[in-house]
């Protein structure tokens, strides 16, 4: 193209007005009709040559703002402010008591041995790194589950847990056309970005009960049962984002009875394993017990807040089948997904996954780190609800933010409330209540209980 450009230096500015895609007057935009003011063409000479340089600078005129992101945009917003005691309790980033980011020690010691190494920087293939998807596999189902024995598990890195569900989607858009997927109400923000945008259809179970604050454990049932036989149940493994609020051993049960009695697929989001509890069996539990009872599961997971690797985008998608046959066959169906979505995930994280957990010294050093990020997380818990417990002395019950695990705390604040934390407060925080405990410092927690009181009682 560019010498098709060239070839025209020496016409005059009307001349080149046939080259392609340069028209005068209106054209549609994508539906939009347009006036064009401001096409021209502007002729440049360079020595002997001159070049002609075309520009339209209405294309993208029709096209408006996009909201920011209810998540990712409070910490723009974060940034923007001033105040010295602002506060970022909005994405769910682990901080040091400093309120630092934090890079595990030995992420630090994988990163050292991988560049003593040397390692190159071919192109993946495009499920992933082998040597990966092996141990994403077995820390999530246990390395002696008989499916990973039997070869029965489709495992393809993903861009991290973002990218790993929109995998399933695609696959579930293009494989179950019509086929719904149930979410919890609320979930995780992003949830039904990923459907949307797949083209894939979704309705909501009842998962929060504000009453209670607790789970609608009869509202979930009733609507997984209700749900068309052959859904998509969308399930967060461990530590609910966004209430914090989990099954019980028994509830996980009774909701496995009713995905099996309706022939539905669990989809499982296991984005904090190893965060919920500080171990890494533990909360893959729920996982666990659907695979003994030999049902097919998709299971998402991101090593993101576990190991800390937020930007290293790495995580992986898990499809359990019922022969190594199938899974072999649905494993070639997700990588053609993803080679024109892009192409083969980035190397380092997995590198980095695979060394740690493949290393019984580093694995243990990470499950050392893990407990103490997610104990760091708990003591924070109990600071605010002393700070809420001994503050406010209208007798509202706070043990709700006790019961609740993981990195969160859904406070029940609605969004006048929420405004108030962040515009009189400086607390910055998702617009649905939810609060980032792992952004919060032992210091920070009573200034947080005051703000919480304050918009509690004062704003209706
Ligand atoms: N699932 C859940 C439930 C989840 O909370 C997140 C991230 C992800 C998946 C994806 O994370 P990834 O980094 O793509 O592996 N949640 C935090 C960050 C975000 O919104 O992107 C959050 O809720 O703050």
């Amino acid at each position: 193209m560019a010498s098709s450009v060239l070839s025209l230096a020496s016409a005059t500015p009307s001349a080149s007005l046939s080259f392609h895609g340069i028209h005068k007057g209106k054209s549609n935009l994508g539906g939009i009709n347009k006036e064009k003011t401001n096409t021209f063409i502007k002729a440049k000479s360079f020595g002997r040559t001159s070049m002609v340089v075309a520009s339209i600078v209405s294309r993208f005129e029709g096209i408006t703002m996009a909201p920011p992101d209810p998540i990712l945009g409070v910490s723009e917003a974060f940034k923007a402010d001033n105040h010295e005691l602002k506060l970022n309790l909005g994405v769910g980033a682990y901080r040091t008591e400093e309120l630092q980011p934090y890079v595990l020690d030995v992420v630090k010691k994988a990163d050292k041995l991988l560049l003593e190494k040397g390692e190159n920087r071919e192109y993946l293939p495009i499920e992933g790194l082998a040597a990966f998807n092996k141990v994403t596999a077995e820390l999530l189902f246990g390395a002696d589950n008989p499916v990973i024995k039997q070869q029965r598990v489709a495992t393809v890195q993903g861009l991290s847990g973002t990218g790993s569900l929109r995998l399933a989607a695609a696959l579930i858009e293009r494989y179950f056309r019509g086929a719904k997927v149930l979410i919890s109400s609320p979930t995780w923000g992003n949830h039904k970005n990923i459907f949307n945008d797949a083209r894939v259809p979704w309705s909501e179970y009842r998962y929060y009960d504000p009453k209670t604050v607790g789970l609608d454990f009869e509202g979930m049932i009733a609507d997984i049962k209700a749900a068309p036989k052959g859904s998509f149940i969308l399930l967060h493994g461990c530590a609910h984002n966004p209430t914090g609020i989990d099954p019980t051993p028994e509830q996980w049960e009774i909701i496995a009875d009713v995905i099996q009695e309706k022939n539905h697929v669990p989809f499982f989001d296991i984005a904090y394993q190893g965060f919920a509890s500080g171990s890494l069996d533990a909360d893959a539990a729920s996982v666990r017990m659907f695979v003994a009872r030999g049902m097919e599961v998709i299971a998402a997971q991101s090593y993101s807040k576990n190991l800390g690797l937020y930007a290293e985008r790495i995580g992986a998608i898990n499809v359990v089948c019922s022969s190594p046959e199938a899974a072999a066959r649905v494993k070639s169906q997700l990588k053609r997904i993803a080679r024109p979505m892009y192409s083969n995930p980035p190397v380092h994280g997995a590198r980095i996954v695979a060394d740690i957990v493949g290393d019984s010294t580093l694995f243990n050093e990470w499950n050392a780190e893990m407990e103490m990020m997610a104990g760091r997380i708990k003591n924070v818990r109990h600071k605010l609800f002393d700070s809420l417990s001994s503050k406010d002395k209208s007798g509202k019950d706070w043990s709700f933010v006790l019961k609740q695990i993981g990195m969160f705390s859904f406070t029940g604040l609605n969004k006048a409330q929420c405004d108030n934390m962040t515009n009189k407060w400086h607390v910055y925080m998702t617009k649905d209540g939810r609060i980032s405990l792992a952004g919060l410092s032992l210091a920070k927690c009573e200034y947080l209980a005051d703000a919480i009181i304050d918009s509690y009682h004062n704003v209706s």
